[in-house]
């Protein structure tokens, strides 16, 4: 349901804001990246924020809520996390790769986009790269002509997914081999890409120069072939880890970005100026996620990028602190598993279907993407437990966003005593029974704003307050025990400019039954509770759980 421009009202912004005749807030630009002076008034400094808008690459990519990641290569094989750059790729011994099975799952999930590790930091390629040997064309995989890239963009194209790769500039095995480029104290000269390489004419012929040294040329060679030979690429995803380092090697992303946005004009960049890291692997979502975020240097422009884990990013505090505003959302990155790659010399636990729906609420519904790996097995194929725990969250995101308990509602906005922004009222033409309510700002065009925001229901002949949430952004979720009412009101309490028209949708979970924990206290007291589902420490949040777990009574016998 579309609530029509019903919170225009308020007064002039201008006049609001007090600013000063150089710079009123009503002709600040909207823009992807917003300047700020020490001498914005914090009133001017919030007015800005609101007007730090996404890229349309970037409104494309929230807008997947829910894509895949997928760790494949040697440590599938060697069973380690990280590889060394010691490698033999005759240790790749895959047999059978069955990419239609990953596609379907992740298509079955409601996935929308597989980001695939096309090189991980043993520096590894599982495309057929013409520039190394030290990949699947050395291995004994379809005798050395098996291309994993390939075979995967063929099947997430048939199964409706967009298609994204992990480069690792951290590379070990440019590091470790004699003849490695990375770290090698080249030279920066002027060099082609691609570099020509005898028998293996490019499908492009775009050519491009630039000024960098060998490990940078080898990169953006790769990339080049990355971006050109499988399709539209709408991904590119640079990790910060480094196992090891060497000779102070430096990445010149100026370059990448710009072979990156001519090649692949659609993607979106992660660790760079797109896309940040949420700031952990567990699947934790902050409560207040702010895309408009400070920068002390241009983040247009800015070559190296630093991972952001405090709480706040982008209160209004935070904000002053920088000199620029930048428009940057978080990918919850979260493995199915223990670990990025799979396993078996240990058990490796998987994550249930409560777990992950539950961080995909969260990260959807919380103004962030759902970035969840499904680590294939050594036989090419998802383990069937990954496979039915993927099913049962599509059948869930379905069965609970599928329907819009609001449509056919009508809207009005009333102006409540002492309230500072009219409320927008709901009514429906009959009672429905809702525990999800979905609100979204118009992000695109007028930013973010809303601050503090208070949903109400009309209940037994009176409104009372069903959940409270700061930020909303593109989507924020609230998750509400059960509520039967015929009439809805969503209060503003601070907003950082007026609040545009708002999207609500309105939906029903039905919650299966919890897992059951027990625990016993030294005084033999037992405890049955509801588990919350943890993982090698990586907690997977329930919430609250009077939000999430229906009322189910623990019957119990002794
Ligand atoms: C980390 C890497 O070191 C892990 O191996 C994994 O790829 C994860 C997504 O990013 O930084």
């Amino acid at each position: 349901m579309r609530l029509l421009k019903t919170m225009m009202l308020g007064v002039g912004v201008a006049t609001a804001l007090g600013c000063t005749a150089t710079e009123p807030a009503d002709s600040i630009a909207f823009a992807n990246t917003i300047k700020i002076y020490p001498s914005d008034s914090p009133e001017v400094v919030a007015a800005k924020a609101a007007h730090v808008i996404p890229t349309p690459q970037q409104a494309r990519a929230m807008d997947r809520e829910f894509i895949a990641f997928v760790h494949f290569g040697p440590n599938t094989f060697s069973r380690r996390e990280w590889g060394t750059g010691f490698e033999d790729p005759k240790d790749f011994t895959l047999e059978n790769l069955d990419t239609d099975q990953w596609a379907k799952s992740m298509a079955d999930a409601g996935m929308k986009m597989v980001i695939l590790t096309v090189k991980h930091h043993d520096g590894f390629v599982i495309w057929q790269s013409r520039y190394t040997d030290h990949g699947i064309m050395s291995s004994p995989f379809m005798n050395g002509k098996g291309d994993v890239l390939k075979s995967l963009a063929a099947s997430a194209r048939k199964y409706g997914l967009n298609v994204g790769i992990y480069l690792s500039p951290a590379d070990l095995y440019q590091i470790e081999n004699e003849k490695g480029l990375y770290g090698n104290l080249s030279k920066k000269t002027l060099r082609t890409i691609p570099r020509p390489v005898e028998g293996r004419p490019f499908e492009s012929d775009q050519k491009f120069e630039f000024v960098v040294d060998d490990y940078n040329e080898y990169f953006l060679n790769q990339l080049f072939e990355l971006l050109t030979e499988y399709g539209p690429i709408d991904e590119v995803w640079f990790d910060g880890a480094h196992p090891k380092r060497k000779g102070g090697q430096t990445y010149d992303y100026a370059s990448w970005k710009k072979l990156i946005h001519t090649l692949a004009p659609n993607a979106v960049v992660f660790g760079r100026e797109d896309v940040r890291w949420c700031g952990n692997e567990a699947g934790e979502t902050r409560d207040t996620e702010w895309n408009v975020i400070p920068y002390k240097a241009n983040p247009d422009t800015l070559n190296n990028f630093y991972d952001m884990t405090d709480q706040d990013l982008g209160s209004r505090a935070r904000l002053a602190e920088g000199n620029f505003l930048h428009y940057q959302y978080p990918e919850t990155d979260v493995s199915i598993r223990d670990g990025w790659f799979y396993r078996d010399d240990e058990h490796q636990r998987v994550r249930n279907a409560d777990d992950v729906f539950d961080m995909y609420e969260r990260s959807a519904g919380g103004n962030a993407v759902l970035l969840l790996n499904i680590p294939p097995n050594r036989e090419g194929r998802f383990s069937p437990e990954d496979v039915s725990v993927l099913q049962e969250v599509g059948r869930r995101i379905r069965a609970t966003y599928g329907t819009d308990l609001l449509a056919g509602a009508s809207t009005k906005t009333v102006m409540l005593p002492g309230d500072k922004y009219p409320s927008t009222v709901i009514g429906l033409p009959k009672k429905v029974t809702l525990n999800r309510l979905s609100i979204s700002e118009s992000v695109t065009k007028t930013g973010e704003r809303i601050e503090e925001h208070t949903l109400q229901a009309f209940i037994d002949g009176k409104w009372v307050d069903v959940a409270s949430a700061t930020n909303i952004g593109r989507k924020r979720i609230l998750r509400t025990r059960d509520i039967t009412t015929d009439s809805l009101r969503i209060r503003i309490g601070s907003s950082r400019l007026n609040p545009d028209a708002l999207t609500v949708t309105g939906h029903y979970y039905k919650a299966g039954a919890p897992m059951l924990g027990m625990s016993r206290s030294t005084d033999g007291t037992v405890t049955l509770s509801p588990r919350s589902a943890t993982i090698n420490g990586h907690s997977g949040s329930t919430a609250s759980p009077e939000a999430l777990l229906p009322e189910y009574t623990i019957h119990y016998t002794v």
